[in-house]
């Protein structure tokens, strides 16, 4: 049971050789529960000349071959379940737009673990059973509304349920409601924040809120300083997908130096996104994840495309679980722009470095004729737009130096006012790439 700090500190601050321990044990359940009910993994182990029992030890989980997002997209719906269809008691599926829908399949048990990994991750970041938490991700087949909905509910938190939308009535309600804590992606969080300032709401006066959970998409340090310095929050980034729960896969603790991941569900590995080389803790690299405890959807060393470093090195909070460095951006959004790789992070770090902007950004590539056309637009922030000595010449000139130091190719930057760049309640879209087709 929860005390102070942990909300279960036997397992947050095990021993990491009795951690290791543990998921040794797990990793040959989890094996041989996906060999014997999946012909699926079968077929990749028999590829392989791979049985269950030849996993003796964590290095061997290297023998097994990667599990991608097509093949749960080639298996769709269920053709990668590993128990009968009777015993699967919840659906979700990720939010891409098109083929088949990556779907996330649970049995009670992983309900169980799903809800005890998010009452977990919330208790981390100091949400208590004392606590009103305003729930803005999109409840649905999306996991983020209801996975937080189910961790409030375990812990006891008093739950605003209010999805999506209607921006203005959120905070209204948040103002009334009394909101302690608001879940919601970081760009909803920036244009709640924006919107607060347009009404006249000072977020330290007039709201209650202590703890910001932010997660679902890469965000920056930069944005976090504007977010706690705007509203005074908090703010802490959590991590997951539908692939192996949902959020609730890692945590930022109170230390903010890298999400721990709840390992006694997990085994994270890194690889080069390339050759498939793992690569050893500190090198950064794509993240690849293996389920211990999941009976519904397994995965075996599966590829999440998401580019991060891993820290193993003992945290101050106590937490002995390996922590992942801030997601910066996945393997599939790198832009090639004129033979460059090109990460959104990258300018939004190049964005996020002049006071004078907002937080929005939108990138627009393009090919009209043979070459690329890189533009980063961007938004003065209402202050600056109000300033009337803002030259806003020197501006675009000093932040296309920035992009150029950070890319090391030149963008035209297109300076707009406050509120002219589109905001969404989900996932913000930072890109648009004209040139599919054209290529
Ligand atoms: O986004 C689950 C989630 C909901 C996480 C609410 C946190 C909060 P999916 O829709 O399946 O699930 O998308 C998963 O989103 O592979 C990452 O690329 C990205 N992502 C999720 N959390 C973060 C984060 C949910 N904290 C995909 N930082 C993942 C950066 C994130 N990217």
């Amino acid at each position: 049971m929860a005390n102070s700090k942990y909300w279960n500190e036997k397992i947050e601050t095990m021993h990491a050789e009795e951690l290791k321990n543990y998921q040794l044990k797990k990793l040959k359940e989890q094996a041989a529960h996906c060999y014997e009910n999946s012909s699926f993994y079968r077929k990749k182990f028999d590829s392989v000349g791979l049985k269950p029992q030849d996993i003796r030890s964590l290095e061997d989980l290297q023998k097994i071959p990667f599990t991608v997002k097509n093949d749960l997209r080639d298996n769709y719906p269920f053709g990668m379940v590993t128990v009968k269809p009777d015993k699967i008691v919840e659906i979700h599926a990720s939010s891409g737009t098109t083929g088949n829908p990556i779907i996330g399949a649970y049995t009670q048990s992983d309900m169980d673990v799903w809800s005890e990994l998010m009452a977990r991750s919330i208790y981390t970041t100091g949400g208590r059973r004392q606590d009103t938490i305003h729930i803005a991700y999109g409840y649905g087949l999306f996991t983020g509304g209801l996975g937080f909905h189910y961790g409030a509910q375990k812990i006891g938190t008093k739950i605003i349920p209010a999805s999506g939308g209607m921006t203005q009535r959120q905070i209204k309600l948040m103002k009334d409601l009394g909101a302690t804590i608001l879940a919601c992606t970081p760009s909803f969080a920036v244009y709640l924040a924006e919107t607060m300032a347009q009404e006249g709401i000072d977020p330290r006066r007039d709201l209650k809120l202590k703890i910001g959970m932010f997660g679902a998409e890469p965000w920056s340090n930069k944005i976090r300083e504007r977010l706690e310095n705007d509203t005074g929050i908090q703010a802490f980034d959590i991590y997951g997908l539908t692939e192996l729960c949902g959020p609730g896969v890692s945590v930022e603790c109170e230390e903010h130096d890298g999400l721990h991941i709840w390992e006694d569900h997990f085994i994270v590995e890194t690889i080069n996104p390339d050759t498939g080389e793992v690569l050893p803790p500190g090198e950064e690299g794509e993240l690849v994840f293996t389920t211990l405890t999941k009976t519904a959807l397994p995965m075996l060393r599966y590829r999440t495309r998401d580019i991060s470093k891993i820290e193993t090195a003992p945290c101050k909070c106590g937490r002995t679980h390996a922590r992942m460095m801030r997601v910066h951006g996945r393997s599939d959004d790198m832009l090639i722009i004129r033979g460059v790789n090109v990460f959104p992070s990258q300018i939004e770090y190049a964005v996020m470095c002049f006071s004078e902007l907002a937080t929005q950004y939108l990138i627009v590539v393009d090919r009209p004729g043979a070459l690329d056309t890189f533009v980063v637009k961007v938004e003065l922030s209402e202050k600056a737009s109000k300033d009337p000595n803002l030259n806003v010449k020197a501006l675009k000139g000093e932040i296309q130096k920035r992009i150029h130091i950070v890319t090391g190719i030149t963008a035209e930057v297109e300076i707009v006012k406050p509120g002219e760049l589109p905001r969404t309640e989900g996932k913000a879209k930072r890109v648009l790439d004209l040139r599919k087709g054209k290529m």
